[in-house]
């Protein structure tokens, strides 16, 4: 992907998006060929401090993993900016946050704060039209780049709103300014409902957790642009970490993991410790120092 994100959502082409927690599952998504990193809110709840996804982690928390991936990747990172943490004015300034950090977009939806991840079965409200389109101003004055990319989120599906309430929210964000719209749904033919009476020309973006029998070429077809595999990387690792556990101990060692664990190789590899390797100049202070003896009185 050349450019931005904005020029990619406004270009030829479907968009694919891994969902990362930290910089390690942010470098893999790279290496796999994804087009974008999203930098998941339910990721980082899950990785980080092991707690729900319900606003427990902070902005400051979510901006500090941002920084970590933004340093080791180059493919774009979509922040998930959650509900904004606040109102538009913590929009205004959440957006000047993740974009110094370096980010390529900033997603918020319109979950009522504390928010609720869309798959715990909870109750959940929604704000306002009027305060989600109040939000998607602030994040649009604040950006600095054209091509920070702002990406509004409705959880009108999630909230069991009907799909004349998700077309709504959509249109409005749309004609508020945001650059593509989330339409999140736990379910595909609530989503084709929304798709055939949906005309609006704003792209859209899907979450394809709960119907994954749906392709990635299905979606685009179906009118999607962006596709975000948000959780898939984090619940494999999660999977292969329990079971290679779980086989150390059960076998009195790891002996038996095999073809199961990385190659310590490929770990450096993949940080980029295989280069250090190389032999670098030494420093020229230790050219100075006595081949044997004390060192220099650094104080004189
Ligand atoms: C996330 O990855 O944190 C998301 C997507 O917001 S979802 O978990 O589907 O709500
Ligand atoms: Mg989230």
């Amino acid at each position: 992907m050349s450019g931005g994100l904005r020029s990619s959502l406004r270009g030829q082409g479907g968009i694919v998006v891994g969902g990362a927690h930290d910089a390690l599952s942010a470098r893999l998504v790279e290496e796999a060929g994804f087009d974008a990193v999203w930098l998941s809110s339910l990721g980082v709840s899950t990785a980080l401090r092991a707690v729900p996804d319900l606003n427990l982690v902070t902005m400051t928390e979510m901006l500090e993993v941002g920084r970590n991936i933004v340093g080791r990747v180059r493919i774009p990172v979509i922040a998930d900016c959650e509900n904004g943490y606040g109102d538009a004015r913590n929009v205004f300034y959440m957006v000047q946050e993740f974009e110094r950090a370096g980010v390529g977009a900033a997603c918020f939806e319109d979950n009522e704060y504390p928010k609720r991840n869309s798959f715990y079965e909870m109750d959940r409200d929604l704000i306002s039209i009027g305060e989600m389109e109040a939000k998607i101003d602030a994040a649009v004055s604040a950006r600095q780049s054209g091509e920070f990319a702002i990406i509004a989120r409705t959880e009108a599906l999630i909230a069991g709103l009907g799909v004349p309430a998700a077309v709504e929210r959509a249109r409005a964000y749309e004609e508020t300014g945001a650059d593509a719209v989330v339409v999140h749904a736990r379910s595909w033919a609530l989503l084709e409902q929304f798709l055939a009476v949906w005309t609006g020309k704003v792209p859209l973006v899907v979450i394809p957790t709960m119907f994954a029998e749906i392709g990635t070429e299905r979606l685009f077809a179906a009118g999607f642009k962006m596709v975000i595999y948000a959780n898939q990387a984090l619940r494999a690792a999660l999977r292969a970490m329990a079971e290679a556990l779980g086989a150390i101990r059960q076998g009195g060692g790891c002996a038996g993991l095999g073809e199961r664990l990385a190659s310590l190789k490929e770990l450096e590899a993949l940080v980029g410790a295989d280069g250090l390797m190389l032999e670098v100049p030494r420093p020229r202070f230790a050219a100075r120092r006595p081949r044997h003896g004390p060192a220099p009185d650094v104080a004189r």
